[in-house]
């Protein structure tokens, strides 16, 4: 009996020792603390409708995991742009940290496809890409395209990391990600640890006007080794 149990305990010791040695065993991974701004109340339904659109969806996002040391990487980062005379706030604001939904937070590009690009001052390893255009009422943003590259041209070596522009009229390729209705939460990009020094973020204006906006974006990683 004794023996039996010997052989037992060790035979669990080993499965033991063997899940936790596996590679991307989740102790190797921690819960990414996201900041969520206030949610706005109120504003009109949003008349507008795609077969593309995804459905809003209410409930609380689940837990999003990451290797250990994955922190935010963008905070106060410097951040360029297409346009170079926002018409409303600066382009600092894009990674000040503040998310609100009220107009003194925001910053606004003029029409057409405009970009904003994050510099992350060295190349990361980027486990997640979260973003805010503008969350005050119900407003769908066209042609997202997310892009993470060691290039600040974004000419060589570019990583799509979300494209929603199924018809390619911002001339980037053809997308194969839904549109969404804004909200607090943001919308959050698994990258699956995509190696790059910039980030850029496109859009084509909105439901709500031709104009892009953007309250805040998040990079979040670790530097590559
Ligand atoms: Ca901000
Ligand atoms: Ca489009």
């Amino acid at each position: 009996m004794k023996t039996f149990c010997w052989t037992l305990t060790l035979a669990m010791m080993t499965l033991l020792v063997a899940a936790f040695a596996a590679p991307g065993y989740a102790q190797d991974q921690e819960e990414l603390k996201f900041e969520l701004p206030e949610p706005f109340f109120g504003g009109t339904p949003i008349d507008y409708w795609s077969e593309n659109l995804e459905k809003e969806d209410f409930k609380d996002r689940p837990a999003f995991m990451a290797p250990k040391g994955t922190v935010l990487v963008s905070k106060g980062k410097p951040v360029t742009s297409s346009e170079k005379n926002p018409a409303l706030g600066e382009l600092k604001m894009i990674t000040d940290g503040d998310k609100n939904y009220a107009k003194n937070s925001l910053v606004e590009l003029g029409p057409g496809t405009q970009w904003v690009q994050v510099d992350l001052e060295a190349a990361h390893e980027i486990y997640a890409v979260l973003f805010w255009h503008f969350h005050e009422g119900k407003r769908v943003y066209f042609d997202i395209i997310v892009q993470a590259s060691d290039d600040p041209e974004f000419k060589t070596g570019v990583t799509t990391l979300y494209n929603n522009d199924i018809d390619n009229s911002s001339g980037l390729g053809v997308g194969q990600d839904k549109e969404y209705i804004e909200n607090n939460k943001g919308r959050l990009l698994d990258t699956k640890g995509a190696k790059a020094r910039y980030v850029r973020f496109y859009s084509n204006g909105s439901t709500a006007d031709e104009n892009n906006h953007y309250v805040e974006v998040e990079v979040w990683g670790r530097p590559v080794k």
